[in-house]
């Protein structure tokens, strides 16, 4: 059964229009993927979120009240609350018996979804884990106000604890699970160095089009959906460079999304090992997205918390065949330090362009990273 969600957003004042609209936009995206219907959208503009329940409580009881008709079971906030918000949340709107999530749990429980590998599946537990806590079971606050009680205290540890202790020896043991793929993963790359094969990461926002590339180029067959989040395993496809006759490896993986913080980014660690040992990124960008300079900037960000925001780029301005009206002058004047190139991953067009700069690139010892 679809579930219907109530969004919330909450912004500052200075926020413009546009970018608002694009949040809910986004957040309406994230919900669709993961298999439900937004019922109600809002945007509370707050300089200071409530420090109890994040949301104002008027706006708050006002959800509550339409909700009556409406009969949504999850609220979803598109911001990164405090642990004791959403349990303070929850605990308000247990009453119609609605689940509170934030914005990442909504993007872990997607990631949950779509995981097919264990090495996959290793990771998420680990960001939820991180994330979400002993929220994880369903469990909150209440465990800690048990523990207070009277004749509790002094007597060892309460619940809370144990169950934090629990959670630290699930996450030592999940480490220990991916260090392995991180061995095998080292492994794979070695050998490829021996046979001098390079590699050439394909990195973006979510939904620019990467998988699409990666199988225009490779014929690899990686799912393609209009969907955040479709890829969260690497693939790895040759591409055979017509000039030199050599093979070379494109590798895509998960996408980024504005707003994820760093401790989630790098439970992905052995994922995006991919990027952080390419020769060199290409930049995969939609370029019939509006905001797609803000999009580059959250990718680059995220790039530089993966500790590769000098590694060598191109910027690939995808989806071409919808951008018609994009300023291909000025944007080739802008981003002129990283080639930018304009192609359709679904009609071809450019591909022989870019094929040829990246056969170049690689030739060129100055652009190419050890
Ligand atoms: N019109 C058009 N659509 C494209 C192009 N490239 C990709 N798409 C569409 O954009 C959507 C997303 O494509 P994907 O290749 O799955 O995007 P991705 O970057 O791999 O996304 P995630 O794996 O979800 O991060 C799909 O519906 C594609 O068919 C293009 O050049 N033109
Ligand atoms: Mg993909």
């Amino acid at each position: 059964m679809t579930q219907k969600a109530i969004l919330v957003d909450v912004i500052p004042q200075d926020v413009s229009k546009e970018e608002s609209l694009q949040r809910l936009d986004e957040l309406e995206s994230l919900v669709k993927t993961y298999g439900g219907i937004a019922v109600v959208k809002v945007v509370q503009k707050k300089t200071m979120p409530d420090y109890r329940t994040y949301i104002g409580s008027g706006k708050l009881h006002e959800l509550l009240e339409e909700n009556k008709q409406n009969k949504a079971t999850l609220l979803i906030i598109n911001n990164l609350l405090k642990p004791s918000q959403v349990y303070n949340l929850g605990e308000i709107c247990k009453t119609q018996d609605i689940t509170v999530w934030d914005r990442i749990d909504l993007i872990l429980k997607i990631f949950d979804k779509h995981a097919k590998s264990v090495e996959a599946k290793l990771q998420i537990e680990l960001a939820a884990i991180r994330h979400m806590g002993p929220r994880i079971y369903g469990l909150g606050l209440e465990l800690t106000r048990q523990a207070g009680g009277i004749g509790t205290r002094g007597i060892g540890e309460t619940n809370l604890q144990i169950m934090k202790r629990h959670l630290r020896r699930r996450e030592q043991k999940i480490r220990e699970k991916l260090e392995h793929y991180d061995l095998v993963q080292a492994n794979h790359r070695s050998q490829r160095r021996k046979k001098d094969l390079k590699t050439v990461s394909l990195v973006g926002y979510t939904n620019a089009g990467k998988s699409t590339l990666l199988n225009a180029l490779t014929k690899k067959g990686v799912y393609v959906a209009d969907k955040l989040f479709a890829t969260l395993e690497t693939t790895v496809g040759k591409l055979y460079l017509p000039k030199s006759e050599k093979i070379v490896l494109l590798s895509d993986t998960i996408g980024f999304i504005q707003d994820l913080p760093p401790d989630l980014i790098k439970a992905f660690k052995s994922t995006l090992s991919e990027i952080i040992d390419a020769d060199f990124l290409l930049h995969v960008i939609d370029s019939s997205d509006p905001l797609y300079e803000s999009k580059i900037l959250v990718v680059e960000d995220i790039l530089s918390e993966l500790g590769v925001s000098n590694k060598p780029k191109i910027y690939v301005f995808n989806k071409a065949d919808l951008a018609v009206n994009l300023d291909k002058a000025g944007i080739t004047d802008h981003f002129h330090g990283f080639s930018p190139m304009f192609v359709s991953a679904e009609t071809k067009e450019g591909l022989t362009d870019l094929i040829d700069i990246i056969e170049n690139s690689l030739a060129d010892p100055s652009f190419c990273t050890e």
